[in-house]
């Protein structure tokens, strides 16, 4: 059975769930700034339906499909270890749930440039300069073919890497090509950017660096490599 199978993750509900039932790991934050907020890069008709339509769709059938199957989830980046195990309905939701909370995270007004401190060194020393990880980062956005997401991300061992991912996947799950944990992503879909841009992806890729919010980046860097100089190594 699937469900026993996610047994360390998951709770088996009561009969009783109803659709009033809240599921307290799960919360559809409000943006953190208006819709207009990263004009001209990104409009507000697209960050409006975008935030409004799409991501409100995957966190709305995210529960629909928890409750359908009668799984709770304690987190999704644990959830995501099961991806193999999941539905497709939990899948693709729990990811355009998860992906897109961290895509509004990482993105700011009156923001971009570089990114500072031990980040900022990292990415040189990584990528040899910052210009050319913003070239491979566009590459793995432009070449992701279809929908998707480019990422930068930190793995096990607090180093970097950029990858990208097919629909709503992401790093954190099992099924990755690459695995780790995402810092920065890249909304690739044709919904993020084809009111602006058309079929220009380069030009929104471009346009994404005005935008990038490097101090949130940096803190979630710091906070998953520091995390990881504190844990003991597992058995
Ligand atoms: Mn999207």
């Amino acid at each position: 059975m699937k469900v026993l199978s996610l047994l360390a993750i998951v709770t088996l509900l009561s009969s009783s769930f109803s659709s009033e039932t809240k599921i307290p790991a799960l919360q559809f934050d409000s943006l953190p700034y208006a819709f207009n907020a990263l004009e001209p890069y990104i409009d507000a008709k697209t960050m409006e339906i975008h935030y409004t339509k799409h991501h409100r769709g995957y966190f709305d059938n995210l529960v629909k499909a928890l409750m359908a199957e009668s799984l709770s989830v304690s987190g999704l980046p644990k959830l995501f270890g099961y991806t193999s195990k999941l539905s497709p309905a939990v899948r693709n939701n729990a990811g355009g749930h998860f992906n897109h909370t961290l895509f509004w995270s990482i993105m700011a007004p009156k923001a971009g440039g570089k990114p500072e401190g031990t980040l900022g060194e990292r990415i040189t020393a990584t990528f040899g300069s910052f210009d050319t990880f913003k070239e491979q980062f566009k590459k793995a956005a432009l070449t992701r073919f279809g929908s998707g997401w480019a990422w930068l991300c930190v793995a096990d061992d607090g180093s970097l890497f950029i990858t990208s991912t097919a629909n709503q996947d992401n790093p954190l799950m099992d099924v990755a090509e690459k695995r780790g944990t995402p810092i920065l992503g890249l909304d690739v879909w044709e919904h993020a950017y084809y009111l602006k841009y058309q079929n220009q992806r380069g030009g929104y890729i471009d346009a994404f660096w005005n935008v990038v919010n490097w101090p949130e980046v940096s803190k979630r860097f710091t906070s998953l490599t520091n995390q990881s100089k504190k844990a003991p190594e597992k058995k």
